[in-house]
């Protein structure tokens, strides 16, 4: 698909992602006039006449608008998480289908695979079990969505494709200590500590824990990538490929912001997840994707952006 002729929704697009996917689709020459942005104040994209609305005259749809958190938030959310992503990405993908849309790009997690997925997580392993426990609501109403894809592509020759994201991290992230994920939680409590002199920070769980991260404008470059390249139903992982223990990001992090403090963990709060670590070899060869941005220089970047706010 040649996006710089079409009309495109992205929904979430003043977000955290879509925000870095627009500024991309201008730096690729799209007229600002060809991209809509709906505001959740004036679409609720829970309602289906929202939904209704905002892909009239739409040619492509980036749907990144979703209710999404950290470890805690899913914890304290389950309800809300489960309930507001299933019924955004149902209507809308059902109102584009009905309004004629071509395309249609649906961003799901990695948190939709098995608790304990052989790593590195392959797409075939993606039904081998459920999802660890306090992620599931979230993970599987996004696995729901695939299903949707690929039914609508079975039924009414739909083009909806799934991305399965791994854990994002970037400037402009979430840094609400209540409902954020872990780089910017650890940047948050590092940078506090040393500016308030304490001599420790609390990190959550026993350290343990694996995880891959994505800097954010290579997950936007690989969202756009697939929606210019790939058009097939099945998911696709798209991550970076490494893999980083809990406790290794935590000394990073304190590195990175010259904190000698010591490091307390809070082994009340919840692991999550075992190991995370994508096999991203499918995006490369089906849409040429491959994560551009090293682990150290998105730490920086996101760093800088967070400390230059105060
Ligand atoms: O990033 P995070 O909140 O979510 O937690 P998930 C990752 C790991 O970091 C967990 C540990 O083992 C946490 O215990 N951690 C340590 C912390 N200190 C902290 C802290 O101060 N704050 C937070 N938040 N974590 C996400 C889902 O799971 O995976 C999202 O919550 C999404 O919805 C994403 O699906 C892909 O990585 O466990």
């Amino acid at each position: 698909m040649n996006l710089v002729e079409k009309k495109i929704l992205v929904t979430g697009g003043a977000g955290f992602l879509g925000s870095f996917v627009v500024e991309k689709l201008f730096e690729k020459g799209i007229p600002k006039e060809n991209i809509f942005i709906p505001r959740l104040k004036d679409f609720d994209l829970r309602y289906r006449a929202n939904c209704q609305k905002v892909v009239k005259g739409q040619e492509l749809v980036i749907h990144l608008a979703a209710n999404v958190g950290g470890i805690g938030y899913n914890q304290e959310k389950p309800a809300e998480l489960f309930y507001d992503n299933l019924i955004m990405g149902v209507e809308l993908m059902e109102a584009a289908r009905r309004a004629g849309v071509e395309k249609f790009v649906s961003v799901g997690s990695i948190c939709s695979y098995p608790k304990f997925t052989p790593v590195p997580f392959r797409e075939e392993n993606f039904w081998a079990g459920y999802p660890e426990e306090t992620n599931a609501p979230y993970g599987l109403a996004k696995k729901m969505l695939t299903v949707q894809a690929a039914a609508y592509c079975q039924q009414y020759g739909f083009n909806a494709i799934s991305l399965l994201q791994v854990n994002l991290y970037g400037p402009r992230d979430n840094f609400n200590p209540q409902s954020s994920h872990v780089i910017p939680a650890l940047i948050r409590k590092i940078y506090e500590a040393k500016k308030s002199g304490s001599d420790y920070v609390e990190v959550w769980g026993t350290g343990r824990p694996t995880r891959e991260f994505l800097y954010v404008e290579d997950a936007a470059e690989g969202i756009i990538l697939a929606a210019e390249k790939y058009n097939k139903p099945e998911p696709v992982n798209l991550g970076s490929g490494f893999e980083i223990s809990i406790k290794d990001l935590a000394s990073k992090i304190a590195g990175l912001l010259d904190f000698k403090g010591e490091i307390r963990w809070d082994a009340s709060k919840p692991d999550g997840q075992p190991r995370r670590l994508l096999d991203v070899s499918k995006a490369e060869k089906e849409f040429g994707f491959i994560a551009k941005t090293t682990f150290d220089e998105g730490l920086k970047k996101t760093i800088d952006w967070y400390t230059s706010l105060f």
